[in-house]
């Protein structure tokens, strides 16, 4: 009897918004359960670049496949190469089942149908229902429902599956070159993994695609069994740093009490990072003297606008008073931060401003913070999706226009271009110019000279964030020909 599957990661296009990949975790996790159950599994990562090594894998292991798993996301470049590797195995054997899951197949399941090559798609968390569809294809009876699984014939998609993660077994790192994902990072360490502890997240903010993938559900892993996998594999690669990439790692307070007193009291000596909503946060006001003790480095903070009729209209559930209350409470215990915003979404029209001056009133408290500023990308089923279509947005009609799609440009028409310019302008220089990192005043302490000429342009950039005038940028020019680069940010 058959017994492998073939589980494809296509390559992201990181660069230049990422200064690295990270492990494949999507698929690494739908493994698990195959791994468990007995079945051979093969991960090919395109991020690794090798797409020769990768088509020699499947042409050797074909012949003993059960199916082959392919992953993607919307953007990033991942659909395209995920549709040529699923051509090539058909190619190959045209009977091969091909099976689509991730994000994207999770929120337009039907889209991925256009593709000829395409005959499942897995929606929402992929490990047990992908589990109980290559037992079927294994065995050869004929398919049947199973929760979470589309068809190609299905007259109606079902619904996204979220399980209980802490019932799935643990990640099977051995599938994966792991030296091969270890990171050194300028924050948390030498060597630092990436690691991801719950899915979905239980807010309800209306252009995120948790919420229509989870439905604002989350499941998490226990606070002891996070602790157990980081500590694992901490001890096996050697790491120093752990990055997590949950949508929201502070959703249940005890949880988080319970992981950093863990590494505390089991001298698990590692940085991490993790990302939150504000309001996880501010829940742990009083602990952040243990989590900075437990190594947390640094946060990713969903600030999104600076403008609270903004934040009620997009249902952030949360104040502009309690985000700078956050930014504080980052700046008291030395956490570094980066605090996303979001311009741009339908039906606002207040928000730039009020935006950017909160993205400065942070910046002068801490000139470490990061701040990073996306242009509003409507995506399917969120609950302000529809609205960006009633003001003139036009999604993507086919396939080979999603796989096209491209989260950094602007798509609304509702922006202009000069405020994108501007926009642009302040997020990925005028907000550090004013408000430098550490790094970058030690080397303008180092030059006299330069930091008289600092000094002055300072003023004028203080006047252009006052006046919001922010063409023609000689600073820019400036520190290009003194520093020998355009920007400050290192997109880390
Ligand atoms: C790490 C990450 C990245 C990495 C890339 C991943 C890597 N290996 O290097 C980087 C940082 C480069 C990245 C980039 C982008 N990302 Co990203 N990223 C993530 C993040 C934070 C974690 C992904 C992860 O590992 N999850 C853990 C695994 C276990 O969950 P999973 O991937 O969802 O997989 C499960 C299911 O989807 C399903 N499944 C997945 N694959 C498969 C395959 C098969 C065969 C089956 C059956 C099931 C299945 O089962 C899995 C296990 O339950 C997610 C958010 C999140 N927490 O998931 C966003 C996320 C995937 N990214 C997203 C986006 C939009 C992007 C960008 C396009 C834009 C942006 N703002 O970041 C860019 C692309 C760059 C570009 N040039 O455009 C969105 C995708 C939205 C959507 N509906 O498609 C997400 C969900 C964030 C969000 N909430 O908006 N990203
Ligand atoms: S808190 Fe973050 S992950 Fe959760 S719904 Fe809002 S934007 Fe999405």
């Amino acid at each position: 009897m058959k017994n492998t599957i073939i589980l494809y990661h296509p390559a992201v296009d990181f660069k230049p918004f990422y200064p690295c990949y990270w492990a494949p975790l999507s698929i690494l996790s739908v493994a698990a359960p195959l791994v468990a159950a007995g079945f051979k599994v093969l991960l090919l990562d395109g991020n690794l670049g090798d797409c020769d090594a990768d088509r020699l894998i499947v042409r050797e292991n074909l012949s003993e496949c059960i199916c082959v798993g392919v992953s993607s996301m919307i953007g990033g470049g991942q659909l395209e190469r995920g549709l040529e590797m699923s051509s090539y195995v058909k190619s190959l054997n045209g009977e091969m089942p091909i099976v689509f899951g991730g994000p994207l197949g999770t929120v337009i399941p039907e889209v991925l149908f256009e593709d000829a090559t395409v005959d499942y798609v897995v929606r929402g968390q992929g490990e047990y229902p992908f589990l109980e569809l290559v037992r079927i294809l294994q065995s050869g009876q004929s398919m049947k429902y199973i929760a979470g699984v589309v068809q190609r014939t299905d007259s109606e998609t079902c619904k996204a599956v979220i399980c209980d993660k802490e019932a799935l077994p643990s990640y099977p790192w051995h599938l994966l070159d792991v030296e091969k994902y270890v990171r050194q990072d300028r924050l948390l360490g030498k060597r630092v993994m990436s690691f991801v502890s719950s899915q979905g997240c239980p807010h309800k903010c209306g252009y995120c695609s948790e919420v229509s993938s989870y439905g604002c559900r989350w499941k998490a892993l226990t606070a002891e069994r996070t602790l157990r996998e980081v500590s694992d594999l901490v001890k096996q690669y050697n790491l120093d740093g752990i990055k997590f990439y949950d949508s929201n790692f502070f959703v249940d307070r005890n949880r988080v009490i319970k992981f950093a007193q863990g590494l505390i009291d089991g001298g698990i000596n590692i940085n991490w990072a993790a990302s939150a909503h504000p309001k996880g946060l501010q829940r742990l006001a009083g602990d952040f003297d243990l989590l900075r003790k437990s190594g947390l480095k640094r946060l990713l903070i969903g600030a999104e606008s600076g403008s609270q009729s903004s934040l009620d209209y997009i249902n952030k559930g949360c104040t502009t008073a309690d985000i700078m209350e956050v930014a504080e409470l980052c700046v008291k215990h030395g956490i570094s931060s980066t605090f996303t915003f979001i311009v741009g979404m339908p039906g606002i029209s207040d928000d730039v401003r009020a935006t950017l001056e909160m993205a400065l009133r942070m910046k002068k408290l801490s000139g470490s913070f990061e701040i990073s500023i996306h242009f509003y990308a409507p995506l399917p089923g969120t609950p302000l999706y529809e609205e960006a279509k009633r003001l003139g947005y036009t999604p993507p009609r086919s396939l080979s226009e999603w796989s096209r799609y491209n989260y950094y440009a602007v798509q609304i028409p509702w922006l202009s271009k000069s405020v994108e310019k501007s926009v642009r302008l302040f997020g990925d220089f005028y907000s550090d110019f004013l408000y430098p990192p550490a790094w970058f005043v030690a080397d303008l302490n180092s030059r006299p000279f330069a930091k008289i000429i600092y000094g002055l342009l300072s003023h004028l950039v203080r006047l252009r964030c006052k006046t919001h005038f922010y063409r023609a940028p000689i600073e820019k020019y400036w520190l290009k020909m003194v520093f020998g680069r355009n920007m400050l940010k290192r997109g880390d």
